[in-house]
C-alpha cells in the first residue's frame, strides 16, 4: 500500500514558489554566460521516448553545455554499460530496483545536494518510497514513475473479446483462452523478466517481490501456458506497433501506452487505444537519476538534475511522455487533461493497489534472467 500525494498549499507558498521558479531561470540564464567558456559535453543516458522536444535545447542554451543523448530501453542493457566501466555517462536513469543493488555495489557518486536547490520540491511521500532502494535518498533523485499494465487497442480486441473479460483484468493476459483469442491482432510483452515476473506471480495470488525460488519456476509454468499467443517482446518499439495497428494488445508501460493513445488521435487512426491498470493493481516503479561514479563531468550533471527539477521543465516532459515526476510542484504546471488523466496519474484508491518494484537478491535475479530465455525461447 502506498500513501497518498501531498495535499494543497496557500496562496503565500504558490508565490514563494513562483518567485522560487523565477530565481532558477535567473540563475539559469547567468549560468550560460559562464558556462560558455566551459567547452562541455554532458553524457545522459536514458530510456526512449522519456523527453521533451525542448528539454535538451533549452538546458544547453542556459548553461552553455552540450549533451548527447542516448538511450536503451532495458535496464539490463543500461546495467551491463555500467558493470563493463568507464561508460562515459555522466547520468544514468535505472529503475529503483535496479538502482538499489547498483548503489550497493558502489556504482554511484554521492550527490551534492547544495547543488541540487529544487529538490526542495519534491513529494516527501514519494521520496520515502525512493529511499526503499536509496536509503537518505543519497545517490539518486527520480526522474519520473509509472505503472506497469496493460495496453489495448479497444476496438479490435472488443471485438474478438467481445464482453467474456473485463479489459482491466489480469485474466486477458494470463488466462490462456482469453489471450489466444488475441494472437491474430499481434500481442505483444515487455522484454522485462522483472515486470513480467512481479506481474505473474501478483496474479497468482503470490508475493510479486517473492525471494523463493520456487515461486519463479511455478510462474513460468504460468507463463508457458501463454506463451503460444506471444507474437512479440517489444520494450520500445510497441509504441508506434500499436499506432500503426500491428498489434493489439500489449503488457506495458502506462506512459508509453498512453503516447500511442495520443499519436492514434493526433492521425485520426480509425480505432482507440486506452492503457488499464488491472483490478486487484500492478506494479508502480521509479527510474532515478544517478551519476555514475566515474563521470567524467559532475558538475554539469549537477546542474542537469537541478534543471530537471525545475517544476516547468519537468511539466513539460510529463505534458510529452504522459509520465509524473515525484516534483510535487510540476504538476501544477501540468496541462490539465494530463494532469486528470488517470492512466497518467492513478488515483489516490488505484494507487492503494499498486506495490513497489523492489531490489531482489543476485541469485533470484540469475534465475529470473535464466527461466526468462526458456521462457522466451518457448522451452
Ligand atoms: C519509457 C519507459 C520507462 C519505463 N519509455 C521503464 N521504467
Amino acid at each position: 500500500m502506498l500513501p497518498r500525494r501531498g495535499g494543497g498549499r496557500g496562496p503565500v507558498r504558490r508565490c514563494l514558489s513562483a518567485a522560487l521558479v523565477a530565481a532558477t531561470t535567473v540563475s539559469g540564464l547567468f549560468g550560460a554566460s559562464l558556462a560558455q567558456a566551459r567547452d562541455t559535453t554532458l553524457n545522459v543516458y536514458n530510456w526512449s521516448d522519456y523527453i521533451a522536444k525542448d528539454t535538451i535545447p533549452n538546458f544547453e542554451k542556459q548553461f552553455g553545455v552540450k549533451v548527447r543523448y542516448d538511450n536503451y530501453d532495458s535496464d539490463d542493457t543500461l546495467q551491463a554499460k555500467l558493470l563493463s566501466g568507464n561508460s562515459g555517462y555522466d547520468i544514468v536513469v535505472p529503475t529503483s530496483n535496479y538502482a538499489g543493488r547498483q548503489i550497493a555495489a558502489g556504482m554511484f557518486a554521492p550527490l551534492d545536494k547544495s547543488k541540487l536547490p529544487n529538490l526542495k520540491y519534491l513529494d516527501p511521500a514519494l521520496m520515502a518510497l525512493v529511499a526503499g532502494a536509496d536509503p537518505g535518498n543519497r545517490y539518486t533523485v527520480p526522474w519520473a514513475f509509472g505503472t506497469t499494465g496493460l495496453g489495448y487497442n479497444v476496438t479490435k480486441v472488443k471485438k474478438l473479446l467481445g464482453d467474456t473479460v473485463p479489459l482491466d483484468s489480469w485474466d486477458v493476459l494470463f488466462k490462456p483462452e482469453n489471450i489466444a483469442k488475441l494472437k491474430s491482432c499481434g500481442v505483444s510483452v515487455l522484454d522485462a523478466p522483472d515486470q513480467m515476473f512481479a506481474a505473474t506471480l501478483h496474479y497468482m495470488g503470490r508475493d510479486p517481490m517473492s525471494t523463493k525460488p520456487s515461486d519463479y519456476r511455478d510462474a513460468l509454468e504460468v507463463l508457458k501456458k501463454i506463451r503460444p499467443s506471444i507474437t512479440q517482446f517489444s520494450s520500445s518499439g510497441y509504441i508506434n506497433d500499436m499506432v500503426g495497428g500491428d498489434i493489439c494488445f500489449t503488457f506495458g508501460w502506462s506512459g508509453d501506452v498512453t503516447i500511442a493513445r495520443h499519436r492514434a488521435e493526433e492521425a485520426k487512426k480509425p480505432f482507440v487505444l486506452q492503457y488499464f491498470i488491472p483490478k486487484g493493481g500492478a506494479a508502480i516503479w521509479f527510474d532515478v537519476m544517478a551519476i555514475p561514479k566515474d563521470a567524467p563531468h559532475k558538475e554539469a550533471a549537477l546542474e542537469w538534475i537541478n534543471y530537471i527539477e525545475n517544476p516547468q521543465v519537468h511539466a513539460a516532459i510529463t505534458d510529452t511522455v504522459y509520465y509524473p515526476s515525484a516534483n510535487l510542484e510540476s504538476r501544477k504546471y501540468v496541462d490539465k487533461a494530463v494532469a486528470n488523466d488517470p492512466a497518467v496519474y492513478p488515483s489516490a484508491d488505484v494507487i492503494k493497489t499498486l506495490f513497489l518494484l523492489k531490489p531482489l537478491p543476485p541469485e533470484i535475479l540469475r534465475l529470473q534472467t535464466r527461466l526468462w530465455t526458456q521462457f522466451k525461447t518457448g522451452h
